[in-house]
């Protein structure tokens, strides 16, 4: 059973016409796009077409055990007169703008838009978005099946891991039925899940963790217990010699407090102008619609916005937003 047949036809109807395909991953990209878009290279390139994965940002050094790498580049790497596509295919991106400066390089005639953020524009020719995936990789899994494209090993790896990343590990309040039913068939086709838990998750660089060490210096709770923060300053970041996405996860550390229901992580940009602010909640604040009062966006329950300042001025502002908001309530 294939859901969204209709649209997953004339994807694939589109894809079969076309010889020259181009992906296009989110800036700063995450499993869930690195995954999707390998896995689909993979699927095109075992078709005999022109399938190239392009991203303005590096991929994290995690993911370098995914297979389908020489299918993928950076724009830094490629001029956009090079690229010729027949058809783009936009990732995990809830509007073009998304893929930052790989958008300069979208110029077919025809975008297609497959993601899973409630929060989707809706752009492209032909768009297939599913807020109830719990990622861009489930909904590829069933536009692989759509293009009848015998899934490999190699694709599966790539596929089950922008789940599991997309979903914690199958933790996250995205993770339905369906994400199973996917994720079993994907080890049917000979993914080793513990092979992949142990490196996206048992496996830490010793910089991350002395990173960790002088963040959670940082850490300040405030509205009774019900909001948490965390700080990573430029500072903190070469004290441990750890790189800015070696921060990724620390807002997974005030979330995990008894009793917290929103987390904060303030992330000082490299130069200082800027502060990523990540937004996490346990269970009843949308996250997402704080994320967008600060110009940011998301999931419910798990947020971003960048916003310019200093981390004192950036920090003050933010809390003076929530500190406006009705949810803190004691329930
Ligand atoms: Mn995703």
């Amino acid at each position: 059973m294939i859901p969204h047949r209709d649209i997953l036809e004339r994807i694939t109807d589109i894809l079969a016409r076309s010889k020259d395909v181009l992906i296009l991953e989110h800036e700063k990209p995450d499993g869930d796009s690195i995954g999707s878009g390998l896995a689909l290279a993979l699927a095109l390139s075992s078709l005999g077409k022109k399938a190239l994965l392009l991203s303005q940002d590096p991929h994290p050094s995690m993911y370098d055990f995914l297979p389908g790498r020489h299918l993928y580049t950076m724009v830094s790497c490629l001029g956009p007169e090079d690229a010729d596509p027949d058809v783009t295919v936009f990732l995990d991106c809830t509007g073009p703008e998304r893929a930052g400066k790989a958008l300069e390089y979208a110029h077919s005639e025809t975008w297609i838009n497959i993601d899973h953020h409630i929060s989707n524009s809706g752009f492209g020719h032909v768009s297939l978005v599913d807020p109830d995936a719990a990622a861009t990789g489930e909904l590829v899994f069933f536009l692989l099946k759509a293009m009848g494209v015998e899934i490999d090993e190699d694709m599966a790896t790539c596929l089950y891991v922008a789940i599991v990343t997309d979903t914690g590990g199958f933790r996250y309040q995205n993770t339905g039925p369906r994400c199973f039913h996917v994720a079993a068939e994907l080890i049917d086709k000979g993914v080793n899940p513990s092979f992949v838990a142990d490196l996206l998750y048992e496996t830490r660089s010793l910089s991350s963790l002395m990173l960790l060490k002088n963040a959670l210096q940082a850490l300040e709770v405030y509205k009774n217990g019900r909001l948490a923060t965390i700080d990573v300053t430029k500072a903190m970041l070469e004290d441990a010699g750890a790189s800015f996405e070696d921060a990724d996860s620390i807002v997974n550390y005030p979330r995990s407090i008894a009793g917290v229901e929103v987390a904060l992580c303030f992330k000082e940009s490299p130069d200082q102008t800027a502060v990523h602010l990540s937004l996490r909640s346990r269970s009843k604040v949308d996250v997402s619609e704080i994320a967008g009062l600060l110009g940011g966006g998301g999931h419910s329950r798990a947020a971003g916005a960048v916003v310019q300042g200093s981390l004192e001025q950036v920090k003050a502002r933010v809390l003076g937003v929530l500190d406006g908001l009705d949810i803190w309530a004691d329930s």
